[in-house]
């Protein structure tokens, strides 16, 4: 938020601040090597991966970072040694792509599982649903996470969808499962069932977390769309509030001040890092 006020970052981001908990939950119940697809809001999903806060960062900062030399900005980032394959800002274009992710673990046969997190606004594109038609119909397992937080950019859902993802899910023969996406524990334990009925059965599983998006949709947005109150009602189910509350006061404080000074630390070591230099900006880059 810091580097968006100073103008330190190009273009827009769009923070998972208030979904923290979906990321943390899943990846604790997940193979470290289990394929993970995002959307531009992907960040906690990179960081709960294990990605080097100095390189997520310098990504982000556009900088000449070890993940992706500052090419993937906040919105595109990936991070090949984590096994994750991308952020996208196509809405619900993640799918497909862990479809094909799960075609080529379930060839390879060694138990990996792709897991694809979307927003409940990309429920209602065609892609999504084709690519769960198809991927229940040649029995791949894939678990794909929505992480409704209420909105779609400015849209309450409300006003977009008719019949919530999870329901959804039973119209591809699915398993659709619903979590409190805001405790992270619940998120660990459902998402472990789903690995394992994805796996058992041969057909992914969808999981619904209920969030909260405690921000804009991205960096300029001003959220005249929000109801009076609704920010402060959202604030008090905070998974960093309600986590809080898992630790005594003491244990609570040392957690905060670790947690300010590894992203201080980390914030600084990318700032110094030099920008990517324009004449290898056609590195990486193929043509036949
Ligand atoms: C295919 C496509 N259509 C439209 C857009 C514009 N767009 C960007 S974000 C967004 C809303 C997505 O909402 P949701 O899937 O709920 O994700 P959230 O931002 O809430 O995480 C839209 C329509 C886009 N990026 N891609």
């Amino acid at each position: 938020m810091q580097a968006l006020t100073q103008g330190l970052v190009s273009g827009s981001t769009h923070l998972c601040i208030g979904q923290e908990a979906v990321p943390v939950g899943a990846c604790e119940a997940l193979r470290d090597d289990d394929p993970l697809i995002t959307t531009y809001r992907g960040h906690g999903w990179l960081l709960a991966r294990g990605v080097d806060p100095v390189d997520f960062f310098a990504e982000i900062l556009g900088r000449d970072s070890a993940l992706n030399g500052g090419r993937a900005g906040s919105a595109y980032m990936s991070a090949a040694e984590h096994h994750v394959y991308g952020e996208n800002s196509i809405v619900g274009a993640g799918v497909p792509i862990a479809v094909g992710l799960g075609l080529a673990c379930r060839r390879a046969g060694d138990g990996r599982i792709p897991v694809v997190s979307i927003g409940d606004g990309a429920m209602n594109q065609g892609n999504v649903h084709e690519s769960l038609n198809m991927a229940s119909v040649l029995r791949i397992p894939m678990i794909v996470v929505v992480e409704n937080n209420g909105y779609a950019e400015m849209t309450p859902s409300a006003m977009l969808t008719a019949v919530p993802a999870a329901q959804r899910a039973a119209a591809y023969a699915m398993v659709g499962l619903e979590v409190d996406g805001n405790d992270p524990q619940a998120v660990r334990d459902v998402v472990a069932g789903a690995r394992s009925t994805s796996l058992e059965s041969g057909r992914p599983v969808l999981v619904e977390a209920h969030t909260h998006r405690l921000g804009g949709h991205y960096s300029g947005d001003a959220q005249a769309y929000r109801p009076a109150g609704e920010l402060e009602k959202h604030r008090q189910s905070d998974p960093l509030v309600q986590g809080r509350k898992l630790l005594s006061e003491e244990q609570a404080g040392r957690v905060e001040a670790d947690v300010a000074m590894l992203v201080e630390d980390a914030f600084e070591r990318a700032v110094a890092i030099a920008a990517p230099k324009a004449e290898e900006a056609g590195t990486h880059v193929y043509a036949r």
